[in-house]
C-alpha cells in the first residue's frame, strides 16, 4: 500500500456561522469547493503543510489549528493507494483573504454549504467538523471519483 498524506483546513467564523471554502481552479478536485490544504511535502509535518497551503492558496495565516478529523480515501481504479487526509479547523486567522492561481476563496453560511459541488463524502462528516466533534472515516470511491461504494465513519473521543 502507498499512503499519500494531505492536509485539509477549514477556517470558521463561529460568531456568524460561516466557513471559508475555496473553489479549486485546477488539478485534483477541479471545480469543487473544498477547504484549503494539499499534499504534505517531504520533511514537512502535516500541521506545517496545513499552514503553508493555507497561506499559498488564500493568503491566510493560521496559528491556532485544531486537529478534528482523520479521513482515508480509496479509489476502485488504484487499489494500492490510500489518500490520508488530516482535517483541521481554525476559528482565527490573519491576513487578507486573497484568490490565488489555484483557489477562489469564499465564505459560506453553515446552512448553505454547496455539497452538490463538493467531494461526495463531505456531506457525511461536515456536521462533525462544524460542531467541534472529532471524527474518523474511510471512503471507497468508484473510478469516477463521484460515487461512494462503501464507507465507515465514526465520531471518536480522541485522534492519535
Ligand atoms: P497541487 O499544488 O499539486 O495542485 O496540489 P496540492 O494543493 O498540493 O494538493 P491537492 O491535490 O490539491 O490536495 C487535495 C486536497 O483535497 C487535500 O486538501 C485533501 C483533499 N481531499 C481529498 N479527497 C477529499 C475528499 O473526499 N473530500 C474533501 N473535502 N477533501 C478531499 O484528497
Amino acid at each position: 500500500m502507498i499512503r499519500r498524506f494531505y492536509s485539509l483546513v477549514f477556517v470558521r467564523d463561529t460568531v456568524n456561522r460561516k466557513v471559508l471554502l475555496g473553489l479549486k481552479k485546477r488539478g485534483f478536485g477541479k471545480f469543487k469547493w473544498n477547504g484549503l490544504g494539499g499534499k504534505v511535502q517531504p520533511g514537512e509535518s502535516i500541521l506545517d503543510s496545513a499552514k503553508r497551503e493555507s497561506k499559498e492558496e488564500a493568503n491566510v495565516d493560521l496559528t491556532h489549528l485544531k486537529y478534528v478529523g482523520y479521513l482515508e480515501f480509496l479509489f476502485e481504479n488504484d487499489t494500492e493507494t490510500i489518500l490520508t487526509t488530516h482535517v483541521f479547523c481554525s476559528d482565527q486567522y490573519s491576513g487578507n483573504i486573497t484568490e490565488s492561481e489555484e483557489i477562489r476563496p469564499q465564505w459560506f453560511n453553515y446552512d448553505n454549504i454547496p455539497f452538490d459541488n463538493m467531494w461526495k463524502d463531505d456531506i457525511y462528516w461536515f456536521h462533525f467538523m462544524l460542531s467541534d466533534k472529532l471524527f474518523k472515516g474511510r471512503f471507497y470511491f468508484k473510478a469516477d471519483q463521484e460515487t461512494i461504494e462503501n464507507y465507515e465513519l465514526n465520531e471518536v473521543e480522541k485522534l492519535e
